[in-house]
C-alpha cells in the first residue's frame, strides 16, 4: 500500500474505454519503461504470426484491425516486458522474512525473474543454483516420497497447449492424477456442470454469433475490466438496437457506458455508446431466482397456450421438461423477488425480452461460477437456452467467459484431476505406460493434503497458488510444511515466499519471448474461451540467458524424476512438432491433423458437438436438470450477515496487482476497501469512510478476520457488499465451495461488520 499518496474514492462520471484507457495504456507502457519496446509489442499481438495476449481468453475477431489489444492487455505485455530486474543481487539484498513484509504490489514492482534460485535456510535466502542442480534436487524429492500421490502439481492458465499436455503425460507417467488448477476456483463449475447438461463443459458460441444475436446477457461478468475486447462485440451489437441485459450487484462502469477506445471517430467525437438495456440490480446468489424467474415467465406464456417453447427442438433433442417445469412453476413470485432482489417487473420484461429473441447468447463469469451452488446454477443457463432451441443455430449459445489466456487449452489436453478412462486408456497406448486411473486432487484436496501432512511436495507451473486459494493464514500454515515448493514463474510473487523446507524459483521465457532450442524457434499454441487454437510465436529476445522455456523445464523435470522413462523427453524439448503429434493421438476427435492444421495463420476451431446438435451425454439428449429452491448459497440465520463477493479491480491481474486504482469505480491509491449499500451503512451506523473489520460466520471454530477496510458507500443491493481479491481471502473458508466441482465460492462470503482495532489511512471522499 503506498504510503504518501491519498487513498480516494471519487466516482467516475466518463463512459468506460475511450481516452481514459488510451491514457492509461501509454502510462503503464513507461512506468515500465518500455515505451518503445512495448509499442512494438502491441503490434505483433493477436495478429498471425505473433504471440497471443498473455491476459485473458477473449478470441481474436474474425475481422482483425491493425491493433487488437486493449488497456489491460496492454499492462499484462509491459509488466511481462519490464525493464524492471530480479536478479541474484537482489535476494543478497533482503531475507525471505524481510520479502514478506513487502506487499503484493511491491514484489510485482521488482521486475522478471532472470535465473533459478534456491532457498538456504541458514541465511533465510534466496542463493542461486544452476539448472542442473535444480533438476536433480527435484528428481531426488520426487523418487523419495513413499506414493506418487504425495506430490501436487499445480498449473496455472497461462501454460500452453505443448507444456500443459507434457506436464500431464509427466505427472502420470510419475503415477498420480493430483493436478490442482487454477481453473479449480474459476470456471470449474462450467467444465462439471455443463457436461451432463449439454455433454461438454465449454461454451458454445463463436465469435460471429454476436453478429447474429438478437438478445445478449452478461451476467456476473465485468466485462469492461476483465475481458475488454468483448466490449466492441457489445458496442456492435448495441449499435444494431439488440437488447444487452446486465445481471449484476455492481453497476460496472463500461456496461453502462463505453467508448471504444480503438474507435477514432468516437474518441474524437467524445461521443460513446450505452452499453445496457436493462441493469437488473441482483442481490448476490439471487440469480437462481431470476432464472426461475425467467423460466416461469415462459412456461406460463405456454400454459396460456402461447407458441414460446422451440418445441420440435425440445422433443428431438433433450430430456426432462416436466420435472423441470414443474419446479419452476413451483416457485412463488413472492419468493423469486425476495431472494433476487429484483421486482417481478422487471423479471418479467427480460423474460419477455428473452422470449421475443430468436438467438440468444447468454455470457456469463465469476459471479455465477464461486457460489456454493455453482455449478448446478449454470445448469439452470444452460435451462433457459434450451427453452428456446439456443444451440447450433447462429447468433444463439452459452459462453462462459474464460479467464487465463489458455486455462481452456490446458484442460483440454489433460489437465484434470478427475480424467475420463477413455483418455487414461488413449495415453497408454500412445506412451506405453500404465496411468494411474483413480481421482487426484483438486486446489481445496491439496491444500487437505499439505495440512494434513500427506502431501509432501508442491510443483506450481505458473501461477501464485497461495494467493489464490481461500484461508490465507490457514494456507500459509499448510504449504509450510512441504518439503519442497516449487515455483516456475515470470515474476516474484508470494508463493515464493511462503516455501517448504527446500524451494526453487525457476524463472522462463515469458509469453512474448521467443523460443529458441537447438531445433530452432518453437511456437506454442493455446486455445482461447471460443475453442479456437491459434499458435503463438514471441517476438522479444528473452529476459536472460539463464531462463528456459517452459517446455523444456517440464521435460528435464520428468528427466529428473523418471530416469527409465521410455518417454522422448529429450527430443520433445528441442521440437514442438512431435508433441502436437502425440496430442492428435491423444485426440484424434478434435486434434488430428494438428501440426498440418496449425500451419493456418489464423488456427482452427475445435469441435464442439452441441454447435452440430449432438450431445455427449449418456443419454444422447441435452438434459434440463433441476436445481430445487431458490438459493444458491447455504443461508445464514442472522439479520447482521451481508454476502461479501470478493471481486477484480481495473488495475490487477489476478493476483497480480499493477496499481492500488481501481478507476471505473472510483477508487485510488487503495485497496482495502468494502462497497455497501447505504442503508446497509446506516443500520451499522456507518459514515461513508468509517473503518471497519469483517469477521466470517464459519462453523469449525476458526475466526476469519480481516481488519483496516474503509467502507464506500455505493449503489450495491441490500445485504450485498464487494472488496478486493486477494486481500479478502482470510475471508473465505476451505471448506466453502461447490460440492460438484470444488470451486471456492469467493462471490458469497457471509460475513458481519466487527469493530476495527487497526489503525486505516483515512479514505477522502470527493463530493
Ligand atoms: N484485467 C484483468 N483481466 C482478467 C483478470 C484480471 O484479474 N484482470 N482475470 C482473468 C480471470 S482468471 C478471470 S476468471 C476473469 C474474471 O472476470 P470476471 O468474471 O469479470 O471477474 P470478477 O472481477 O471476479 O467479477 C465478476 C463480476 O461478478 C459480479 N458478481 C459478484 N457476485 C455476483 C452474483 O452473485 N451474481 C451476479 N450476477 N454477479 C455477481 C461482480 O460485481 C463482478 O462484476 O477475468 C480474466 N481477465
Ligand atoms: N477470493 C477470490 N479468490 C480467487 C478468485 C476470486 O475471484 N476471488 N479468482 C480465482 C481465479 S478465477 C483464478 S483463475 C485464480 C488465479 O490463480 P493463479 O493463476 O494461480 O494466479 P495469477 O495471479 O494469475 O498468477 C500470477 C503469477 O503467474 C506467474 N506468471 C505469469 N505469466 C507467466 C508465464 O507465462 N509463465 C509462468 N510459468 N508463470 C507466469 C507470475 O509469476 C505471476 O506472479 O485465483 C482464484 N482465486
Ligand atoms: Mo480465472
Amino acid at each position: 500500500m503506498s504510503k504518501e499518496k491519498q487513498s480516494e474514492f471519487k466516482p467516475y462520471h466518463h463512459p468506460a474505454g475511450g481516452w481514459g484507457a488510451a491514457g492509461a495504456t501509454a502510462k503503464v507502457l513507461m512506468e515500465q519503461s518500455v515505451l518503445v519496446k512495448g509499442s512494438r509489442g502491441l503490434l505483433a499481438m493477436n495478429q498471425p504470426g505473433g504471440f497471443k495476449c498473455p491476459s485473458c481468453a477473449f478470441p481474436d475477431p474474425d475481422h482483425r484491425k491493425t491493433l487488437e489489444f486493449c488497456e489491460n492487455g496492454a499492462k499484462a505485455l509491459a509488466h511481462e516486458a519490464t525493464k524492471a530486474r530480479v536478479t541474484r543481487e537482489f535476494f543478497e539484498k533482503y531475507t525471505v522474512t524481510e520479502l514478506m513484509q513487502k506487499s503484493d504490489y511491491w514484489l510485482e514492482m521488482q521486475g522478471r525473474l532472470t535465473e533459478p534460485m534456491q532457498y538456504d535456510a541458514t541465511t533465510d535466502k534466496y542463493v542461486p543454483i544452476a539448472w542442473d542442480d535444480a533438476f536433480a534436487m527435484i528428481g531426488r524429492h520426487l523418487q523419495a516420497l513413499e506414493s506418487p500421490h504425495q506430490a501436487e502439481f499445480y498449473t496455472s492458465g497461462r501454460t500452453a497447449n505443448e507444456t500443459a499436455f507434457l506436464y500431464s503425460i509427466f505427472i502420470r507417467e510419475f503415477g498420480t492424477n493430483n493436478f490442482p488448477d487454477c481453473s479449480n476456483m474459476c470456471h470449474e463449475p462450467t467444465s462439471r456442470g455443463l457436461p451432463p447438461s449439454i455433454g461438454i463443459g465449454k461454451g458454445t458460441i463463436v465469435m460471429a454469433d454476436f453478429e447474429h444475436a438478437e438478445a445478449i446477457f452478461v451476467v456476473g461478468q465485468n466485462t469492461g475490466t476483465n475481458s475488454p475486447r468483448m466490449m466492441t462485440n457489445l458496442v456492435d451489437a448495441r449499435k444494431r438496437g439488440v437488447p444487452i441485459i446486465l445481471i449484476n450487484p455492481m453497476p460496472e462502469r463500461a456496461l453502462i457506458r463505453f467508448t471504444e477506445p480503438q474507435d477514432v471517430l468516437q474518441m474524437s467525437t467524445f461521443g460513446s455508446t450505452p452499453i445496457s438495456s436493462e441493469f437488473v440490480h441482483v442481490r448476490i446468489g439471487g440469480d437462481l431466482a431470476i432464472f426461475k424467474g425467467m423460466m416461469k415467465v415462459l412456461f406460463e406464456a405456454e400454459a396460456r397456450g402461447e407458441d414460446v417453447l422451440d418445441t420440435a427442438f425440445i422433443q428431438e433433442h433433450t430430456a426432462g421438461i416436466d420435472a423441470l417445469r414443474d419446479d419452476v412453476m413451483g416457485c412463488s413470485w413472492a419468493d423469486i423477488t425476495r431472494i433476487s432482489g429484483v421486482s417481478e417487473e422487471q423479471i418479467r420484461k427480460i423474460g419477455e425480452i428473452y422470449k421475443n429473441s430468436k438467438a440468444t447468447i447468454i455470457c456469463y463469469g465469476m459471479g455465477l461460477t464461486q457460489h456454493q451452488e455453482g455449478s448446478r446454477l449454470l445448469q439452470q443457463v444452460a435451462n433457459i437456452l434450451l427453452l428456446r432451441g439456443n444451440f447450433g443455430k447462429p447468433g444463439a449459445g452459452i459462453a462462459p467467459i474464460r479467464g487465463h489466456s489458455n486455462v481452456q487449452g490446458d484442460r483440454t489436453v489433460g489437465i484434470d484431476e478427475k480424467p475420463t478412462q477413455l483418455y487414461l486408456d488413449r495415453v497408454r497406448d500412445a506412451f506405453g505406460f500404465e496411468p494411474p486411473r483413480e481421482h487426484g486432487h483438486h486446489v481445496v484436496e491439496a491444500l487437505e493434503a499439505m495440512e494434513s501432512g500427506t502431501a509432501k511436495v508442491f510443483i506450481g507451473l505458473g501461477g501464485n497458488f497461495i494467493h489464490a486459494v481461500p484461508d490465507t493464514p490457514r494456507s500459509y500454515a499448510a504449504m509450510s510444511k512441504l518439503n519442497l515448493t516449487v515455483g516456475i514463474a515470470t515474476k516474484l510473487n508470494r508463493g515464493h515466499l511462503v516455501h517448504g523446507k527446500d524451494a526453487l524459483i525457476l524463472p522462463v521465457v515469458a509469453r512474448s519471448e521467443i523460443i529458441r532450442t537447438e531445433a530452432g524457434e518453437q511456437f506454442i499454441t493455446i486455445e482461447d474461451a471460443m475453442a479456437n487454437v491459434t499458435a503463438s510465436r514471441g517476438v522479444f529476445e528473452p529476459v536472460s540467458e539463464h531462463v528456459l522455456p517452459e517446455t523444456e523445464i517440464v521435460c528435464r523435470m520428468a528427466m529428473a524424476a523418471l530416469p527409465h522413462s521410455r518417454t522422448p523427453w529429450a527430443q520433445y524439448m528441442v521440437d514442438y512438432t512431435p508433441i502436437r503429434d502425440k496430442i492428435a493421438e491423444v485426440y484424434p476427435e478434435i486434434y488430428a491433423d494438428f501440426s498440418e492444421k496449425i500451419k493456418n495463420p489464423h488456427g482452427f476451431h475445435l469441435d464442439i458437438p452441441p454447435r452440430r446438435r449432438v450431445w455427449k451425454t449418456p443419454n444422447g439428449k441435452a438434459n434440463f436438470l433441476v436445481l430445487p429452491g431458490l438459493e444458491v448459497d447455504v443461508p445464514v440465520n442472522d439479520t447482521a450477515m451481508l454476502r461479501l463477493a470478493t471481486i477484480r479491480s481495473h488495475d490487477q491481474y489476478n493476483t497480480t496487482i499493477y496499481s492500488n486504482n481501481d478507476r471505473y469505480r472510483g477508487v485510488y491509491n487503495t485497496r482495502l476497501v468494502i462497497f455497501m449499500n447505504k442503508e446497509d451503512m446506516a443500520e451499522r451506523g456507518l459514515e461513508n469512510g468509517a473503518v471497519i473489520g469483517l469477521e466470517t460466520y464459519s462453523e469449525d471454530g476458526v475466526r476469519r478476520y480481516v481488519d483496516g477496510l474503509s467502507v464506500i458507500a455505493y449503489p450495491m443491493p441490500r445485504g450485498s457488499i464487494a472488496g478486493y481479491y486477494p486481500e479478502l481471502n482470510p475471508l473465505l473458508p476451505l471448506d466453502y465451495f461447490d460440492e460438484i466441482s470444488g470451486t471456492p465460492a469467493a462471490k458469497s462470503i457471509p460475513v458481519k461488520v466487527v469493530e476495527s482495532v487497526a489503525s486505516a489511512p483515512p479514505l477522502k471522499i470527493a463530493g
